[in-house]
């Protein structure tokens, strides 16, 4: 076990999930054009698996706050109703697991990324992120996957809120990344100059993670 591994978490899953980044399991050593909907070794699934840590804190829109900080000129602790204040819009999407499942469809509600960003205003020196939540689970994305249009902090799915097991109040969705990037439970999003690979990233799981290039390990 990690120094800095969150309490509680489902330690059998994660040794697991590390052994298959040892071995490269799932790999089918191809790589795939946008234009084929399903990734390579990917398989569709209907339902909607949970996947996490195992922790899966309850976290109220009372309680909640999210920290905007790092490499902006301002920096934000955004409450529930602050936070739905910011533009409200949809998207619809399909997402990626790297544990082989993926799923089509999904609509999701919430802020898009940009308006974030807007409000934050980065310095010239932002070129990472780094998410934090309130697991304990951390992960990196460069800014140019972070900055997309079709990027949500989203809080609903299907037209409902999202549910705490899928990581309401508020979850990070990123949907050409596998789906280890988008933070459950997010409470803190820090713009960096340097990279700082999170939870799964340091333990065999790519930097990038870009399903169409089955980047699933590195
Ligand atoms: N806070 C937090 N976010 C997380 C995780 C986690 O353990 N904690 N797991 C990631 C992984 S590996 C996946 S596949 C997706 C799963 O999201 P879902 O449970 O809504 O399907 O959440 C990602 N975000
Ligand atoms: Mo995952």
């Amino acid at each position: 076990m990690a120094e800095k591994d969150p309490p509680g978490i489902r330690q059998k899953l994660v040794e697991t999930k590390q052994a298959w980044a040892r071995e490269g399991r799932l790999l089918t050593g191809h790589t795939a054009s946008h234009e084929q909907r399903l990734p390579p070794g990917q398989r569709l699934v209907k339902d909607f698996p949970v996947l996490d840590l195992g922790i899966q804190p309850d976290v109220s829109t009372e309680a909640f706050r999210l920290r905007v900080d790092g490499l902006v000129e301002n920096p934000v602790t955004l409450d529930w109703a602050w936070f739905n204040e910011l533009p409200q819009e949809e998207r619809l999407n399909d997402i990626h697991c790297v544990t082989q499942w993926s799923r089509y469809d999904n609509r999701w509600t919430g802020v898009p990324v940009m308006a974030l960003i807007e409000l934050a205003r980065l310095k010239p020196g932002a070129r990472f992120i780094t998410f934090e939540a309130y697991d304990g689970y951390t992960t990196n994305l460069t800014l140019e996957d972070f900055a997309r249009p079709e990027n949500l902090l989203a809080h609903s799915w299907e037209g409902k809120p999202l549910t705490r097991q899928h990581g309401g109040p508020l979850r990070v969705v990123v949907p050409h990344l596998y789906l280890w990037k988008s933070t459950k439970w997010v409470r803190r999003i820090t713009f960096t100059a340097r990279n700082e690979p999170g939870f799964w990233e340091v333990r065999g799981y790519h930097d990038r993670g870009d399903p169409w290039l089955e980047e699933r390990y590195g």
